[in-house]
């Protein structure tokens, strides 16, 4: 499980992209209510925190890794979870 930022339906799909975009993630549900994406991987093929840089690319912050001003700044307005 890793903790991810983000408010609604649109920051789930973008979020669950993300990470099913990663080599070796066979499921990724992100719950819009606790913040915490629920992962399934190959541990032989990935890691928790590829996942985590991955999603931080996409505009949303981990606890590891952050989205960088530009990404998150092009996020819809309705994904601006840092307020
Ligand atoms: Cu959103």
């Amino acid at each position: 499980m890793l903790a991810v930022q983000g408010l609604c339906e649109m920051c789930k799909d973008r979020i669950e992209k993300a990470a099913k975009s990663v080599s070796g993630v066979t499921s990724a549900s992100w719950d819009i209510k606790t913040k915490q994406l629920h992962l399934n991987f190959d541990p032989v093929k990935t890691s928790a925190d590829a996942v985590a840089k991955a999603i931080a690319k996409a505009g949303h912050d981990t606890d590891k890794y952050k989205a960088d001003k530009a990404t998150y700044d092009a996020l819809p307005a309705c994904c601006k979870y840092r307020g």
